[in-house]
């Protein structure tokens, strides 16, 4: 694909408040020791590291809903990220948001999605992740907003005025696709019902592998004319792999499902923008998890096991 960017822009983004456990701060720091940026240098990329977004001082104006802890630190943290994310969506290269939580997905979709709205591509998000993160401030069980984003993007009630003045480019329930997906709490579950979100949860996986729900996901996209953004929680892989994660739950995804996922993305030529959230290296051990998570990023930038086509067999059900 010709139309793909040969320039990769790193930005960390070391917000925590939006999970329970502190950490994920040390995340964008934990993936360049881990060697992000050389891999993909020896990948062809060109690499520019941005290093860590700042905010400005937090301000307690408007009024907060309720269930949201630290409500205007994430609201921060989103209008900030947000301007970026359209700037560096805008200069053509391919941004990698390290972060940090999940809440900071919030702030990057929003940006790069107004970018593509402004392209007329349709921008669709795959959820990576052992959750769905689907909760509004109604739903909620913890008040955590890590686990409130892609309700945010998809546009539901609850976090209207996040945004303040900045356009909120909400990407439609249809245009979200979650992969992974193991815990998911009761009211959570209804909402995500009645917007008719796609799943696969793991029991998908198990039944019909990576490989058929991926392909599913990026013949949803081509039909579209669409592009992607990947938006990976760390949690997605199973704790055996992938320890250094606050919110761990078993039965994951194994080490060759991740990189098969990332591999068959690479080869759709749709990837225009990554989240790699909730890495937290406080939890972690010896590295392990970083390590694994800069060899994912590998994979979906083109890192491969031979230097020959893979044939596709895809048998797509009519799912
Ligand atoms: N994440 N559903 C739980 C909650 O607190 O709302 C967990 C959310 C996890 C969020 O992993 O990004
Ligand atoms: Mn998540
Ligand atoms: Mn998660
Ligand atoms: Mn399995």
């Amino acid at each position: 694909d010709n139309n793909r960017s040969s320039r990769i822009a790193l930005l960390g983004v070391p917000i925590e408040i939006g999970a329970a456990q502190a950490g994920p701060l040390m995340g964008p720091d934990a993936l360049r020791t881990a060697g992000i940026a050389r891999l993909l240098e020896q990948l062809g990329f060109q690499v520019d590291d941005h290093g860590n977004l700042a905010i400005p001082a937090v301000v307690n104006d408007g009024p907060v809903p309720a269930n949201t802890k630290f409500y205007d630190e994430v609201k921060t943290w989103t209008r900030a990220l947000s301007e970026r994310a359209y700037w560096l969506a805008q200069s053509g290269a391919i941004p990698i948001f390290m972060g940090g939580d999940h809440s900071l997905s919030m702030g990057s979709i929003n940006g790069v999605a107004r970018y593509w709205q402004e392209q007329g591509r349709p921008l669709f998000a795959l959820w990576v992740d052992a959750h769905t993160d689907y909760n509004t401030p109604a739903t909620t069980i913890t008040g955590n907003m890590h686990g409130m984003s892609a309700a945010f993007l998809c546009g539901e009630p609850g976090l209207d005025d996040l945004l303040g003045g900045l356009p909120r480019a909400s990407i439609p329930p249809s245009q979200l696709d979650v992969i992974g997906a193991r815990s998911i709490d009761p009211l959570e579950r209804k909402l995500l019902r009645q917007r008719n979100v796609s799943i696969a949860d793991m029991r998908q996986i198990d039944e019909f592998g990576v490989a058929v729900l991926t392909r599913r996901v990026i013949e949803r996209v081509r039909a579209k004319n669409g592009v992607l953004h990947v938006s990976f929680d760390v949690d997605f892989l199973d704790p055996a792999v992938a320890p250094g994660v606050g919110t761990t739950v078993p039965g994951g995804a194994t080490y060759r499902e991740a990189h098969l996922i990332m591999e068959l993305l690479h080869d759709s030529g749709l990837v225009r923008s990554l989240d790699i959230v909730e890495l937290n290296p406080f939890l972690d051990e010896r590295g392990r998890t970083a390590r694994v998570a800069v060899e994912l990023i590998g994979s979906l930038f083109g890192l491969q096991i031979t230097d020959r086509q893979t044939p596709s067999n895809a048998v797509l059900p009519g799912m």
